[in-house]
């Protein structure tokens, strides 16, 4: 323990139990950074509240003693906006993790920020309802963090993102009050909505201590399909002949063919087909009143012999379909532990995203060819995760360093399409000095002043997002 964590843990001996104060190096290390391997953690000291009364005090404690602080939930994240660069106190809501209450007559769960997404997930199907938000990190990814960073996941193109989905927040601001924002209401136009700014703030202007979030009933019957395709233009027509057809699209995603070549060999799953590809689709759509496998088949049996689609795959029972969707969900895995990553979320409206892609393939081979790249996402939403992977002979340091030239070619092209820098992952630290790509200079500016109305001190994740 260094003098510096002793004397920050010394500010919370009358906040909390000295059990619920790590300082050790082991701790602060694990709760000190999120899943991005591009920053080097450097937490102070880490705090365990079990109340949102205790983050008030804790919050309370840092203003006085002008302490930064890091909201911390799952830290599953991939931008950094989890971590601790600067030997600041990271609050862990790992221990307020309850799922408070579920109701079937409006259909709301209410639980605390540290519950995970997993846990919502089995509550609302134990009231034989649905939480449909979700990830492949579902089992440590918590519903304060995906508040945090308005978290989508594979199924956006039908149930849209976290936003779409909290009914009510309660959170204690970086001035240390605590807001009660909306409750469990539907309907409530009495003013600005506070509810809808904290989400997707990442942490810089309060602490999400609990949530009320919508359930639905739960999907019925799905299908599931891989399509193999040339061109990435043909997802655009697989997508409007599933609308054109009246199917219900849950899940339409995209991958290339070093991305199944890479999660098959680290997974190993079998490949789904005999030859190899230039890019993958992956579609689920409800059987609705359809019903029937047949008319499904016949689907994509028709865009075969109309050339759209060169090989597809139709899962025929469980076990096929949760292999089809692994090669899909385990992609960023399976890079995790093959490659150090340099990772990008982008997104541009769909019907740009072919040209997009060609231009952004063109100018990377033209400019980067040693660095190898890993195309995969939401192709549906427009989506795109863009993973650079460090190549063997350069360092982690020299290759990071040189990932700024990359990125800065890789948003010119997003904000030529009118995109985002980052869709879904936040902004972070890993984004932070390219905001500008996708927000305007008076938009930054009110983001800034939104900061101060809420945390005067910056003590709130200072240093991420703005
Ligand atoms: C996904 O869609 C996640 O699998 C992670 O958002 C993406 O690793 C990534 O780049
Ligand atoms: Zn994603």
């Amino acid at each position: 323990m260094t003098q510096n964590t002793s004397a920050l843990a010394a500010h919370f001996k009358d906040v909390l139990p000295a059990q619920r104060i790590l300082t050790s190096a082991q701790d602060l290390e694990y709760y000190g950074k999120d899943s991005s391997k591009q920053f080097v953690p450097h937490a102070g000291v880490i705090l365990l509240p079990e109340s949102e009364d205790e983050v008030r005090s804790i919050v309370a404690a840092c203003r006085k003693n002008k302490l930064a602080l890091v909201p911390s939930g799952g830290r599953t994240g991939y931008s950094g906006g989890a971590t601790a660069q600067n030997g600041e106190v990271v609050l862990s809501l790992s221990r307020m993790s309850k799922v408070l209450e579920v109701r079937t007559s409006d259909q709301t769960l209410r639980c605390q920020a540290g519950a995970t997404t997993e846990a919502v997930r089995q509550a609302a199907a134990a009231a034989g309802l649905c939480y449909p938000v979700d990830f492949a990190s579902r089992g440590s990814s918590q519903i304060g963090g995906n508040i945090a960073t308005n978290a989508g996941g594979i199924r956006v193109i039908r149930y849209g993102n976290t936003r779409d989905w909290v009914l009510g927040l309660r959170a204690v601001s970086g001035s240390g009050e605590v807001l009660n924002l909306n409750g469990a209401l539907y309907k409530n136009q009495t003013g600005y909505d506070l509810r809808g700014l904290l989400i997707g703030s990442e942490g810089t202007l309060a602490i999400v201590t609990e949530a009320t979030l919508k359930l639905t009933t739960p999907p019925g019957e799905s299908f599931l399909a891989l399509a193999a395709l040339d061109d990435p233009q043909r997802t655009l027509e697989i997508l409007a002949a599933l609308r054109l057809g009246g199917w219900v699209v849950n899940v339409f995603e995209y991958f290339e063919r070093d991305a199944l070549e890479l999660v098959t060999d680290v997974q190993q799953i079998r490949k789904p087909f005999r030859d190899v590809h230039a890019s993958y689709a992956l579609v689920e759509v409800d059987a609705g009143h359809k019903h029937q496998m047949l008319a499904f088949q016949e689907f994509w049996a028709e865009l075969l012999g109309r050339g759209i689609v060169s090989d597809v795959v139709c899962a025929e029972n469980l076990t096929q379909a949760q292999e089809l969707m692994a090669l899909r969900e385990r992609i960023s895995e399976s890079i995790n532990r093959r490659h150090v990553p340099h990772k990008n979320d982008i997104s541009v409206p769909v019907p740009a995203i072919p040209e997009f892609l060609r231009e952004f393939r063109a100018r990377y081979k033209q400019r980067f060819a040693g660095y190898a790249t890993i195309t995969f996402g939401h192709i549906g939403d427009g989506n795109l995760h863009v993973n650079v992977l460090k190549p063997q002979q350069q360092s982690a340091e020299d290759f990071f360093a040189c990932c700024s030239e990359l990125d800065e070619c890789l948003f010119g092209i997003v904000q030529k399409y009118s995109g985002s820098i980052s869709a879904e992952h936040g902004v972070g630290l890993l984004k932070r000095n390219y905001l500008g790509y996708s927000r305007s200079a008076i938009e930054i500016e009110m983001m800034r002043s939104i900061k101060r109305t809420f945390d005067p001190d910056g003590i709130l994740n200072p240093g991420k997002l703005i």
